[in-house]
């Protein structure tokens, strides 16, 4: 199995395989990382201060999914699993958006207009089901566009992933799938979840191409995933990358990893963040130094401050449950409704007319 790396942890680039990125790209994509780090870092306050609900960060991963999401287009498919806050953000997710999904508000899963994604997705490898029934779509419609999709190395031993490897490869859909292999599926370790060596040596098995990546190395997963998208633009069919990282943080907000993991093991896998190293790249490049980066920081940091506000100050539709399931309400629902309604209007809520569960459904109905 070829493994692709291209970054050492020192950030020295191997000059054979160095993709050829503008400065400016090269200082966005920093950008792009450091940004989704202190949103994590943020988001972790912002939880255990009660402000938001459950929270999965992907700290130390962030490179997996932003070099896939630098790759594509904007009318390629971006679907993403729950550790994609990077890749996310650079399609241009707003951070606002990303804290309304963790606190339970469907405004965060209404994609924004001009990006073709799909919202956050938790249950576990149906992302996968997704992304290849979104990549068919893109040959059957003749398009040249692509689908990624992702997921994590525990997400391989779901069905879910089997039978969207097995359909992608007999339709040579023009799919990506990225497996995010940070060495954990909550406490179960990577070699508890399969016997084979390599997750990318799946691939074989449903008849296309697979490739291990450093999934630290931006650049190396930039480079995995355009030539990926070229054959799939050009008619080649599927892609499986395997990008090996490490979730240097807690599972969710709900996990303890002490109680699985030894701290000797995330020491190890420290120099290896994929921040520090591509730090360490622009500076030799005389891309980015010490006091670029310090500007970058208070940039994000305003950032992040406005999209909290402006999550915090967002008003919940609380009826949007009722409005968001089914095209037509059945009268069941609709009594249902109209009885939490009432209940709103009796403890003084204002709660206006049209809340009657007619005339908004087919209006939402395209958001998923
Ligand atoms: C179908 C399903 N089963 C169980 C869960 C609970 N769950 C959430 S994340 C997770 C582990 C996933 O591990 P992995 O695929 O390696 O992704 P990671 O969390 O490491 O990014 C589990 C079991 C779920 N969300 N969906
Ligand atoms: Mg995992």
């Amino acid at each position: 199995m070829e493994t692709l790396a291209i970054l050492d942890p020192e950030g020295n680039a191997d000059e054979a395989l160095e993709p050829k990125i503008e400065a400016a790209d090269l200082r966005r994509l920093f950008r792009g990382m450091l940004a989704s780090r202190r949103f994590d870092e943020r988001m972790l306050k912002l939880q255990r201060q009660g402000r938001i609900g459950t929270y999965g960060p992907s700290v130390g991963q962030e490179a997996a999914s932003l070099g896939p999401a630098f790759a594509i287009g904007p009318k390629d498919w971006f679907v993403p699993a729950f550790r994609e806050t990077a890749g996310m953000l650079w399609r241009g997710w707003p951070m606002s958006k990303i804290i309304l999904w963790w606190s339970g508000n469907e405004e965060g899963a209404k994609v924004p207009d001009d990006i073709n994604d799909l919202p956050i997705c938790v249950p576990v490898a149906s992302q996968c089901l997704h992304a290849a029934g979104l990549a068919w779509s893109c040959k059957l419609n003749g398009t040249d566009h692509v689908a990624i999709g992702f997921l994590g190395d525990g997400a391989t031993s779901e069905g879910d992933f089997h039978e969207a490897m097995n359909c992608a490869g007999v339709y040579q859909v023009p799919l990506i799938t990225v497996i995010q292999n940070n060495q954990w599926a909550i406490s179960h370790p990577r070699a508890r979840q399969t016997a084979s060596a390599t997750l990318a040596q799946k691939a074989a098995a449903y008849g296309f191409d697979g490739i291990q990546v450093d999934g630290n190395d931006i650049l190396a997963m930039i480079v995995a995933t355009r030539d990926a998208v070229k054959k799939a633009r050009a008619g080649g069919g599927p892609t499986l990358i395997e990008a090996v990282t490490y979730r240097l943080g807690v599972h969710t907000t709900a996990d303890d990893p002490k109680k699985y993991r030894t701290d000797e093991e995330v020491e190890l896998w420290k120099p290896k963040d994929p921040l520090i190293r591509f730090g360490r790249y622009l500076k030799r490049k005389k891309i980015l130094d010490d006091k670029g980066r310090g500007l970058l920081e208070e940039e994000v940091a305003k950032e992040i401050a406005a999209a909290v506000e402006t999550a915090e100050a967002y008003e919940p539709d609380v009826s949007a449950p009722f409005h968001h399931t089914l095209s037509e309400m059945p009268d069941h629902l609709r009594a249902q409704l109209a009885e939490f309604q009432a209940y709103r209007r009796s403890i003084g809520e204002a709660v206006p007319e049209e809340e009657d569960g007619r005339g908004r459904l087919q209006g939402n109905v395209g958001v998923f």
